[in-house]
């Protein structure tokens, strides 16, 4: 393979809504550029990026997909997002990844959820980013409206760089206003008569937008009311690449058109990593800057993890400093441990193209590494650079999961935990008060993936069901209750007996024994027997199976026998006395209640203020930010758990909630009866 200098890179992420047509570009740029030699279609499921069967099967993105074409001297590596919102943390990893987010829109969608989704992430980002108006044949397609739609929805500002030429049917490439060349699939030529007054205008509106971000442009341009071409484009990709200035392009992916000026513009104007040599990285955990190049410090970075067991174990890695070379070893900050790179590739799609080495600002998988898992650094043995953490969403969208055949049980926790690595925003942990395996992520959707995938791979059949809350149980009062076990049955016979004072202890507090027993009524050999039947009783749970905290019991009195009296009775005596106590003491539950932000367009905030208080949940206060509405409340679990679907239903997707656990509080009393009935039911 062909290895190129840091400057004729350039590393793209496309992003946008599903179905925006993010993988058909791709798609078209790695025919156009000969790196494929034929035209895959998502309709027909054989595309590059989308090569695993269930995007086949679905026609859209599942996971991120990485490719790499070389247009005119220059390596171009795209990494295509999916677009639908529960893979929202592939994108996000993926940012770190990049020089430039390729922000592809419909032109005839207006703005769309997953496009805003999108667009919230670059949000604050140090990547460059650009506007791709895809679709330009569909009727009704309109490049200024699309762009005006995300002028006015998010806080990208593109400009035109590269013009439309015709509409709909007769689209048929694009006018690199900079150069003032029209680039259409016979090649390049001069500027349509027709077109003339639109490019001068646009020009001129680049020139100023590009003046304005450079003290000597703008004075330059002042005078003259002109900026010499040379000078326009090396204003143009440092503002790109500083972020300064959002470029925008008009193509169609699905027939072609303009695509070859894109490809034209991703080299002349978009930042390849030599633009972006300062990073910011920690040593130590300390902030420091470095400056990377393929001879500086080893430091990559993985963002993407796919194991399949017939195409094999693959870690996606992006080179942000030194080069990496097979046999090297390394090491991995976040988990404390070496890899060693083995047999390494430039990945498209699924076909491999072997190389020896990854250099600085390369995009490579390296295969069988046992540690490095996503968003992890790679860096060198003794190196004490890390990569900066990355923020993912928290998980709005909750099941229990379990093998659907009991003699699977044993496979589907290695099953899981090798799927579920792919995804960084899947979280999967046995609740110990439930008892239950409980699986989180961004939706429904990503979930159902997750089984197919174990399916699919593993042969392990999982199901899934609503997660039990874990409430726990307590108590409002005090009382005393008291306890004799016995037993005379045949042999040796069974005695203990045991007097209590049951009382609530501060919420939080827990467990409080305490031993008041004197003048050895209860040798003191029986005492541990006892707290230990108190702690297993409250483990279990007394009037609905959940666990018993925050109570005070103080044996007093009791009474034991000789001969038949042993640790045993002791603790069924114990046990009983509990039990009886307990409920004397006007038993409560206790439900979690969790601390939501909701974030809604403001148009929708008397839907979701009524919809919450039906859901017991509490408004605890709003803020206005741009066209979002930021809804702090609380909601107890039992709500929360299918508040993500309810909340995407009615406010046409656009909802979107992050959350975190508050506290415990009482649960309503017509509530507890009917969690009680349940459990008395079931028992
Ligand atoms: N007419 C027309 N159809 C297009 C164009 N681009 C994409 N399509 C079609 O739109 C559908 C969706 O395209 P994809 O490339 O899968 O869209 P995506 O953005 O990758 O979607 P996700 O993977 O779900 O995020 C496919 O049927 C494409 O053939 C276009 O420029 N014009
Ligand atoms: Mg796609």
């Amino acid at each position: 393979m062909k290895v190129y200098d840091m400057k004729k890179l350039r590393n793209l992420l496309l992003l946008g809504s599903s179905g925006a047509g993010k993988t058909t570009l791709a798609e078209q740029m790695f025919f156009k550029c000969g790196a494929t030699t034929r035209l895959g279609k998502i309709d027909e499921g054989n595309t590059v990026m989308d090569f695993d069967p269930e995007e086949g099967a679905k026609q859209m993105s599942l996971g991120l997909s990485i490719g790499f074409a070389n247009h005119k001297d220059h390596r171009i590596n795209i990494l295509d997002a999916p677009g639908c919102p529960d893979f929202v943390g592939d994108a996000i990893v993926a940012i770190e990844a990049v020089e430039t987010a390729l922000v592809v829109a419909n032109a005839t969608g207006g703005f769309e959820v997953g496009l805003e989704l999108h667009c919230e992430q670059l949000e604050g980002k140090k990547v460059a980013k650009a506007v791709v108006v895809n679709r330009m044949d569909n009727e009704h397609a309109d490049f200024d409206k699309t762009l005006e739609a995300i002028r006015e929805n998010s806080e990208l500002r593109p400009i035109p760089v590269l013009l439309p030429i015709g509409k709909e049917g007769s689209f048929v490439g694009a006018v690199d206003i900079v150069r003032q060349k029209a680039i259409t699939a016979d090649g390049e030529s001069e500027v349509p008569a027709d077109m003339a007054d639109a490019v001068a205008d646009a020009r001129l509106h680049l020139m100023e937008a590009v003046a304005e971000t450079d003290e000597d442009l703008l004075n330059d341009f002042l005078e003259h009311m002109e900026l010499a071409e040379d000078k326009l484009i090396a204003g143009l990709r440092k503002a790109i690449a500083n972020g300064e200035i959002t470029p925008a392009f008009a193509v169609s992916a699905g027939n072609g058109a303009g695509v070859n000026a894109l490809l034209d513009a991703v080299i002349s104007y978009l930042p390849s990593p030599a633009d972006r040599k300062e990073r910011e990285v920690l040593v130590n955990d300390a902030p420091k800057t470095i400056i990377t190049s393929p001879e500086g410090d080893l430091l990559g970075y993985i963002f993407k993890l796919y194991a399949d067991p017939n195409m094999g174990d693959f870690t996606y890695l992006r080179m942000i400093s030194g080069t990496l070379k097979t046999g090297t070893e390394f090491y991995i900050p976040e988990k404390d441990a070496k890899d060693k790179a083995g047999n390494m590739y430039f990945m498209l799609g699924k076909n491999r193209h072997d190389t020896s080495e990854i250099k600085a600002g390369e995009i490579g998988a390296l295969v069988k590494l046992k540690n490095a898992r996503m968003m992890n650094t790679i860096t060198a043995l003794n190196s004490k650079l890390q990569l900066p953490p990355i923020e993912l969403p928290s998980p709005t969208f909750w099941q229990m999961i379990r093998a659907a055949n009991q003699s699977d049980e044993d496979k589907i926790g290695t099953a899981l935990q090798r799927v579920i690595a792919e995804d960084p925003t899947i979280n999967f942990e046995l609740n110990l008060e439930t008892h239950e395996n409980v699986i989180s992520g961004m939706g429904e959707q990503q979930l159902n993936i997750v089984m197919k995938k174990m399916k699919n791979r593993y042969k392990v059949e999982a199901m899934m069901k609503e997660p039990r809350i874990p409430y726990k149980e307590t108590i409002m009062g005090s009382a005393e209750s008291q306890y004799r076990h016995k037993k005379q049955s045949g042999g040796r016979g069974q005695y203990g007996e045991v007097y209590f004072r049951v009382k609530p202890t501060e919420r939080g507090e827990g467990f409080k024994f305490i031993n008041s027993i004197v003048g050895g009524v209860i040798p003191s050999n029986y005492i541990p027997a006892i707290e230990k039947g108190i702690v297993e009783t409250m483990e279990k749970g007394i009037i609905a199976g959940y666990q018993v905290v925050d109570i005070s019991v103080d044996v007093y009195y009791g009474s034991y026998h000789d001969v038949d009296s042993s640790e045993m009775a002791f603790k069924i005596a114990s046990s009983m006395a509990l039990k009886e106590g307990f409920k004397k003491c006007k038993p409560i539950l206790l439900e979690p209640i969790h601390d939501l932000t909701i974030i809604v367009p403001a148009e929708y905030m008397g839907d979701v203020m009524g919809d919450i208080s039906t859901r017991r949940g509490r408004i605890m206060g709003m803020e206005q930010r741009g066209k979002k509405q930021y809804l702090n409340a609380q909601m107890p679990v039992a709500e929360m758990y299918f508040y993500f679907p309810a909340l995407k239903s009615f406010t046409q997707g656009r909802g979107r909630f992050t959350q975190q656990f508050a506290h415990y509080e009482k649960v309503p009393d017509d509530i507890t009866q009917k969690v009680v009935a349940a459990w008395q039911e079931q028992e």
